[in-house]
């Protein structure tokens, strides 16, 4: 009977022993994948990249863009985030392709490369009003 009973304590030894094996060998590769660096360094890169943006708030008015020059240099990635303030306009730079509608208070926002070096009108392409042709701003790409 002592014998029989020490049999079966080793054997639930044994499964003890086996399953915490099994519990150590599940945690390991978890341990790998989350305390990596390929996690941590891709979040790094990601901030580096935004980080190079170039974001200018717009307020596009009867009768004109705020600021109404923006400069940056070729290859900038650029952000223009544009809200209309009075009636609808919209803001258009021909040689980027750029053609947006601003309605009231709903910020419109355009991402482009500034890959053409020169000045650029940006003009509304909306009708608002009496002094609509004359409103216009500068794009600067150094
Ligand atoms: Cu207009």
């Amino acid at each position: 009977m002592i014998y029989h009973d020490n049999m079966k304590k080793s054997i639930y030894l044994l499964m003890l022993c086996l399953l915490l094996i099994s519990a150590c060998s599940q945690q390991k590769p978890e341990d790998l994948v989350g305390g990596g660096t390929t996690i941590p360094g891709q979040a790094a890169q990601v901030s580096a990249q935004s980080s190079e943006v170039k974001e200018f708030k717009i307020t596009a008015k009867q009768f004109s863009f705020e600021p109404s020059t923006i400069e940056v240099h070729k290859g900038d990635k650029v952000r223009l985030i544009v809200t209309s303030t009075d009636v609808p306009h919209g803001i258009s730079i021909k040689e980027y392709g750029i053609n947006e509608r601003l309605d009231v208070g709903k910020p419109v926002t355009i991402e482009f490369i500034a890959d053409k070096q020169g000045t650029f009108t940006a003009f509304c392409s909306v009708f608002c009003g009496s002094g609509h042709s004359g409103m216009k701003g500068k794009l600067v790409v150094k």
